[in-house]
């Protein structure tokens, strides 16, 4: 998609990506309710909005977070990303001894929360520190409807009305692979498992995507670990993780990313360590998978 969107104050300009669009003008200021309005449109269209090189205060962060839905927060004791002491701002940084999470490894390409009875909607970063682009550290979106769209026939009737589980990083039951750390709200406790359907509808426009995601590690009604489950597992990762299916974004200073965690999947890579970097995080609340 090419055509930009324009209001007063803001233009929304797409990506010349499978996802996303920049929204250029000032949102550190008060955005018109118009403004806001078709903000809230443009992720619904492009499922990630950027937002360039505008340093924000959390208070303002949260505000802009609030223009898609309700936050979540976790209540204490849930075995999420996070520490029991942050409230509505998750700091992720690579700094020992903060009050931030530890977040120095690559990720692997997953949706927030897939292993909870009601994932996020989506979710808000920004960039309060970052190293330079050579140092590593981009951040990477899928576009789950295309990779839906794009799916091998026989792949797609192999997962028509199947569930996946996900797994919980910070909980037990994976074998010590296990998110641990002091910054990390984690239990050696096994949670249950949430099944969730492997294509679903997005709540908001009605089109259907792929829901798989690395954080999947299971699939309903397979023996588990099976040959066949894990045959499976393995095709839906081949097709799911394609570089056609990406945008990558090189974070600058003052960057904010919202994004749909709903139809799309994201990964970090790995970065030098020699750096610091904090990203601030808000999350959006979601509603139950169909
Ligand atoms: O550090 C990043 O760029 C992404 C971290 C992440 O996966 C998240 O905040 O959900
Ligand atoms: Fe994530």
């Amino acid at each position: 998609m090419t055509t930009s969107t324009t209001t007063d104050r803001i233009t929304i300009r797409p990506f010349d990506a499978p996802l996303g669009a920049e929204v250029i003008g000032a949102v550190t200021s008060d955005p018109s309710g118009a403004d806001v309005f078709a903000i809230v449109e443009a992720l619904r269209q492009h499922h990630l909005l950027v937002i360039k090189e505008q340093p924000l205060t959390d208070k303002r962060l949260v505000e802009i977070a609030a223009w898609f839905g309700p936050q979540f927060v976790a209540p204490d004791g849930i075995p999420v990303l996070g520490t029991d002491e942050q409230g509505a701002v998750t700091v992720l940084a690579n700094r020992h001894g903060d009050a931030g999470v530890e977040s120095k490894e690559a990720l692997p390409f997953h949706s927030d929360f897939q292993f909870m009875p009601v994932p996020l909607k989506g979710a808000v970063l920004h960039a309060v520190e970052v190293p330079p682009v050579v140092a590593g550290g981009n951040t990477s979106w899928a576009n789950l409807h295309m990779a839906l769209d794009e799916m091998p026939p026989e792949l797609r009737a192999r997962i028509e009305g199947m569930r996946g589980i996900g797994i919980n990083p910070y909980a037990g039951g994976m074998g010590g692979a296990g998110y641990t750390g002091d910054q990390q709200r984690y239990t050696d406790d096994p949670v249950p498992d949430f099944p969730h359907p492997l294509i679903r509808t997005h709540p908001e426009t009605g089109r259907e995507s792929l829901y798989f995601s690395m954080f999947v590690w299971k699939i309903e009604g397979y023996e588990d670990r099976s040959e066949e489950e894990q045959a499976l597992l393995q095709d839906l990762r081949d097709h799911v993780d394609q570089d056609r299916f990406y945008y990558t974004h090189e974070w600058s200073v003052g960057d904010t990313v919202i994004w749909d965690n709903m139809c799309t999947n994201h990964k970090r890579d790995a970065f030098d360590q020699a750096y610091p970097r904090e990203v601030h995080r808000v999350q959006i609340a979601g509603t139950r998978p169909f």
